[in-house]
C-alpha cells in the first residue's frame, strides 16, 4: 500500500518537506526562520495542492476526450468547510485499495512527520485554514457533500457556484446577543485558481427588439442594457481512494470595463469614477443570509441570473466542442438544480437556443426539459421563491417573454387534459395573478424538468400531496421521485472523528467502509464486546473533554466531559424549535431548584449546547439567541444546581466546529414540527459518530429510525398528518397552554432571566398568536422524553451498545449511496475511471 501511495502523494515525508521549505521560501518569499503557523499552513496547502493540479487536469482531459457524459450541479451555495485537511486525506490515499490491510491514517506518514520535523504540529496548521463558508446550512453542506462523492464515485461533474467575497457572516455573541461581523475569507486562499482566461459578458436590463430575418423568420433581439463580466475560479475536488479529481467552477463578478472611468477621474468626480466597478463587483460580493427565507431582493435575482448565464455559457461553449447535434445535449449534459435558486438556466438555455443557436420552440424545448433535473428543500411557504413581475421585466426582459411562452403552453396543455378545470389553470399557472404579478420559481422548475426530487421519503410524499398536488395530476407520479440527502463519511467520521474511525476500521477489515459504508454492518457482532465497547467509550470520552476544552476557551464556563452531552447545533429557525429545547431547560432547571439534595444525587448531569446563526433580519430568531444565553449566564453561576445542569451558547456554529462537536455529543436535538424539515443531515452526522438522538417524526428521522430501530432513537410528538388540524383548532378553538410550559413562561415573566420584555414577543407567539410551531403541543412529550433520555443514560453499558448498533445500521446513509440514485434514476450518467484504476 505504501508503494502505490508513493505514486500519487508524496514519494516520502522529505519530498513533502522539501516541498513545503521551497513554497515558503520562492512563493512566499519567508525564510524557514521566520515562518510561523500561518506560512507554514500556506506552504502545506500549495504543496498538496500542486499534487491536486496534476490529477485535476488529468481527470479534465481524460472526460473531455471520452467525450462522456457529464453532471452539472448548479448550487447558489456550497458549504465546503476546510480543505486542506480533505486534500491530505484524499491525495494521501491515493491508489491505496481501502479494502486492503491499508495503514489507517496514512495521511499522518508524509505530512505529519514532514510538519513535525519543521517544528508545527499538524493539528495546528490545519487549525490556520480559514472555513470556505460559501452558504448558510443544511443545503449548501449537502453540495458539498455531493461534491466530494461525486469525485469519489469518478463520476464526471463539475459544481458551478457564486465566488461570494463575503461568505456567512462571523457571528458574535456580546452581552448575550449575536452581533454580526464580515468574514474575510479570501484574504489569502491557496484552493482557488483564477481563470482570467475564462470570461463572460453578462448582460441586464435592455430591450427586446422582434423582428423577421431574410428568410422570413421571428427574431428576438435583445439588446441594450448593461454588461457585466464573469470571471471564472476553480476549486479542485479530489475524490477519495481515486485520482479522479472534479472541478468546482465560481463565478466573480467585475466591471466591463474593468477600470474606473478615468474621464470622471480627471475631472475631479472621483467618487462616481469607481462606481460601475463598484456596482458590478457587488454581485458576487455576499452570500445572502437567509437559511429557508426568500426576500425578493433585486440583487439576489442579479446574482441569479449572473451565475446561471455565466455557467450556461460555459456548458454549451463545451458542448459545441464536441460537434454533435443539438439532439444529443441531453446525452452528454445533466444539470441539477439545487433548489429553485438556480430555475433562470431552463429559461436561459431556451433562450440561447431560440435566440443564439436558430432552433425552432419545440426542438428547443424538448432538449431543454431532458436536461433538467430539480430538487425540492423545503415545503416552507416563506421560502418557495416568487419574483416580481415588473422586477423581471426590468432586469431581463427576453426572459420574461420566454417565461410567458412557456406558460402559455403549459397551461394548453393542462386545458387539453383538464378541460372542465378552470381553478388548475390558475392553480398551477407559473404566473401568479396577484398584484403585482409574481413568477413561480418552483413551478417553473418543475415544467422545465424531467425529474423532480424531495430529500427524504416524508418529504417527497408531502411535495406530492400538497404544495405540488397539481403537477401530479397533470404530470404523473414517475415524475417526482424520492432521493434521501446522505453525507460523506470521509469528513463526517473519518476526518472529524479519526480515532472511531481507526477503531471502526480495526474491526470492519480496514477503511473499505468510508467508500462503502454499509460495511459498517459488520461491527454490529461488537455491541456486546467488553473489550470494544470500552475502547469505544473512551473515544467518546476523549472527544467530549476536547469539546470541554474548547468551550472553557470559548465561554470561560467549565463542564463537566462525565456529564451527558446534549446539543443542538443548526440554523436558528422557529421551525427547528431551539426555543423549545431552551424552555425544556428551563424546566429542568425548576425541577433540579425544587429537589431536595437526596434527589439531587440521583439526577444525570446535562450539560445544554446551542449553536448556530439567525438570520440577520429575522428577530424572533435573535430572541431565541437571547434567551439561551440569558438563561445560560442564571444557570451556569447558581450553585445549587452546580454540575447538575449546565446551558452552553457556542458562537459562531460553522463546518469545523461542526467537526469537533459532533463526535463529542451523547444525545443531539432534531425536534422540529412534523412535516416541516425537509430532511436534516445533521442528524446523520451525530448517529454516524456514536451519539443517539431525540427528534420527531420529520424528514430524515424517520428513515434513520428505520434503519437503526426504534429502541435506539429517541422519538415524540405529534406527526405530521395531525399538524393542519393542530393549527386549525389553535385559531378556531380554544388552546390550552401546557401547565409545565406555563410554568416557564411565569418564571421568564418574572424576569428571572433578564427582562422579560425582551422575550415577550416569543412567549406571545406560543401563548396568544396560535402556536404555529406546535410548541406546547409537543412539550410534554418532549418534557417525558428527556425523562427516558436520562434514566437511559444512566445504564452507560447498554446506552454504549446502542451507540454502536446504531453506527453499524447507518450505511444507508452515505452520500455516496445517494449520487449513485441521481446517476441512475435521474442523471444517466455512468462513472468515469481513471485510466491506471480500472
Ligand atoms: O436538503 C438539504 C437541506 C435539508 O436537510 C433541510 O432539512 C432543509 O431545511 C434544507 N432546505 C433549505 C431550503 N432553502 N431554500 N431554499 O435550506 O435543505
Amino acid at each position: 500500500a505504501w508503494k502505490k501511495f508513493q505514486a500519487h502523494g508524496f514519494k516520502s515525508k522529505d519530498e513533502f518537506e522539501k516541498e513545503v521549505v521551497r513554497h515558503v521560501e520562492t512563493t512566499l518569499a519567508r525564510s524557514m526562520f521566520n515562518c510561523d503557523e500561518t506560512a507554514a499552513y500556506a506552504a502545506a496547502s500549495l504543496a498538496f495542492r500542486d499534487r491536486l493540479i496534476t490529477q485535476w487536469n488529468r481527470t479534465q482531459q481524460r472526460q473531455t476526450f471520452s467525450d462522456t457524459k457529464r453532471v452539472y450541479y448548479l448550487s447558489l451555495e456550497f458549504l465546503m468547510g476546510r480543505a486542506l485537511d480533505n486534500a491530505m486525506l484524499n491525495v494521501g490515499l491515493k491508489n491505496a485499495r481501502t479494502s486492503s490491510s491499508l495503514p489507517l491514517i496514512l495521511k499522518l506518514t508524509a505530512s505529519a512527520e514532514g510538519l513535525s520535523e519543521l517544528g508545527f504540529r499538524i493539528e495546528d496548521i490545519i487549525e490556520q485554514e480559514h472555513d470556505a463558508a460559501l452558504g448558510n446550512g443544511g443545503l449548501g453542506r449537502l453540495a458539498a457533500c455531493f461534491l466530494d462523492s461525486m469525485a469519489s464515485l469518478n463520476i464526471p461533474a463539475w459544481g458551478y457556484g457564486l465566488r461570494y467575497r463575503y461568505g456567512i457572516f462571523k457571528q458574535e455573541i456580546v452581552d448575550g446577543y449575536q452581533v454580526e461581523v464580515p468574514d474575510y475569507w479570501l484574504d489569502f486562499n491557496p484552493w482557488e485558481f483564477p481563470r482570467h482566461d475564462i470570461v463572460v459578458d453578462i448582460q441586464f436590463y435592455g430591450h427586446v427588439r422582434k423582428y423577421q430575418d431574410e428568410a422570413g423568420k421571428q427574431v428576438a433581439l435583445w439588446e441594450g442594457g448593461e454588461i457585466v463580466k464573469a470571471v471564472a475560479y476553480d476549486v479542485p475536488i479530489p475524490g477519495f481512494d481515486t485520482q479522479a479529481t472534479n472541478n468546482l467552477r465560481l463565478w466573480s463578478s467585475k466591471a466591463a470595463s474593468g477600470e474606473f472611468d478615468f474621464q470622471k477621474f480627471n475631472s475631479g468626480d472621483y467618487e462616481s469614477s469607481v462606481a460601475d466597478q463598484q456596482r458590478a463587483e457587488t454581485i458576487s460580493a455576499v452570500l445572502y443570509p437567509n437559511d429557508n427565507l426568500d426576500r425578493g431582493k433585486e440583487l439576489r435575482l442579479k446574482q441569479q441570473y449572473f451565475w446561471v448565464a455565466a455557467s450556461l455559457y460555459d456548458i454549451v461553449r463545451r458542448f459545441k466542442k464536441s460537434k454533435r447535434a443539438w439532439s444529443e445535449f441531453s446525452d452528454q449534459v445533466a444539470i441539477q438544480l439545487n433548489d429553485t435558486h438556480p430555475t433562470l438556466a431552463i429559461v436561459e438555455l431556451q433562450r440561447i437556443l431560440l435566440d443564439q443557436e436558430g432552433l425552432e420552440w419545440d426542438e428547443a424545448w424538448t432538449i431543454v426539459s431532458k436536461t433538467f433535473g430539480y430538487t425540492n428543500h423545503t415545503v416552507l411557504p416563506e421560502a418557495l421563491e416568487k419574483w416580481s413581475v415588473p422586477l423581471f421585466q426590468n432586469l431581463l426582459p427576453r426572459h420574461l417573454q420566454i417565461i410567458y411562452e412557456i406558460n402559455l403552453y403549459f397551461l394548453q396543455l393542462v386545458e387539453r387534459k383538464f378541460p372542465k378545470e378552470r381553478d388548475l389553470l390558475g392553480r398551477v399557472s407559473i404566473i401568479e395573478e396577484s398584484q403585482p404579478k409574481m413568477v413561480r420559481m418552483a413551478y417553473l422548475a418543475i415544467v422545465g424538468s424531467h425529474k423532480v426530487n424531495g430529500v427524504a421519503e416524508l418529504h417527497s410524499d408531502l411535495i406530492k400531496t400538497t404544495i405540488f398536488k397539481d403537477f401530479v395530476k397533470i404530470f404523473g407520479p414517475d415524475k417526482f421521485t424520492n432521493v434521501t440527502n446522505g453525507i460523506t463519511p470521509r469528513r463526517w467520521l473519518h476526518q472529524a472523528n479519526p480515532r472511531l474511525s481507526e477503531l471502526i476500521a480495526s474491526k470492519v477489515g480496514g477503511l473499505g467502509f468510508l467508500k462503502d459504508l454499509t460495511l459498517l454492518n459488520e461491527l454490529e457482532k461488537y455491541a456486546d464486546d467488553k473489550e470494544f465497547k470500552k475502547e469505544w467509550a473512551e473515544i467518546k470520552y476523549a472527544n467530549k473533554v476536547k469539546l470541554a476544552k474548547h468551550i472553557k476557551t470559548t465561554t470561560g464556563v467549565t463542564v463537566n466531559p462525565s456529564a451527558l452531552f446534549d446539543i443542538q447545533v443548526k440554523r436558528i429557525h422557529e421551525y427547528k424549535r431551539q426555543q423549545m429545547n431552551i424552555f425544556g431547560v428551563i424546566h429542568r432547571y425548576l425541577t433540579i431548584k425544587s429537589m431536595t439534595a437526596e434527589e439531587r444525587k440521583k439526577l444525570a448531569p446535562r450539560v445544554s449546547i446551542f449553536g448556530g446563526k439567525a438570520a440577520p433580519g429575522y428577530w424572533m430568531a435573535k430572541t431565541i439567541i437571547h434567551l439561551i444565553n440569558n438563561v445560560g449566564s442564571v444557570v451556569n453561576k447558581d450553585k445549587d444546581v452546580g454540575d447538575l445542569l449546565k446551558v452552553i451558547f457556542l458562537e459562531d456554529y460553522n463546518v469545523s466546529k461542526a467537526e469537533v462537536i459532533i463526535p463529542a455529543s451523547d444525545i443531539s436535538e432534531h425536534i422540529s414540527t412534523a412535516g416541516t424539515e425537509a430532511s436534516g443531515t445533521s442528524n446523520m452526522k451525530f448517529v454516524l459518530n456514536g451519539g443517539l438522538i431525540i427528534g420527531t417524526c420529520d424528514g430524515a428521522n424517520i428513515e434513520i429510525t428505520r434503519e437503526i430501530g426504534e429502541n435506539n432513537i429517541f422519538l415524540f410528538g405529534n406527526l405530521a398528518e395531525d399538524v393542519e388540524d393542530l393549527r386549525h383548532a389553535h385559531n378556531y378553538g380554544s388552546h390550552a397552554m401546557d401547565p409545565d410550559l406555563g410554568k416557564v413562561f411565569e418564571e421568564i415573566k418574572k424576569g428571572t432571566f433578564g427582562d422579560a420584555g425582551a422575550f415577550s414577543a416569543l412567549v406571545g407567539a406560543i401563548e396568544d398568536h396560535g402556536d404555529y410551531y406546535l410548541v406546547s403541543d409537543d412539550f410534554h412529550s418532549y418534557i417525558q422524553t428527556q425523562a427516558l433520555v436520562d434514566e437511559a443514560y444512566k445504564d452507560q453499558d447498554e446506552w454504549t451498545s446502542k451507540t454502536i448498533t446504531s453506527v453499524a445500521r447507518m450505511g444507508f446513509f452515505s452520500s455516496d449511496r445517494c449520487i449513485n440514485e441521481y446517476a441512475e434514476s435521474i442523471w444517466n450518467v455512468e462513472p468515469l475511471v481513471p485510466e491506471d484504476e480500472g
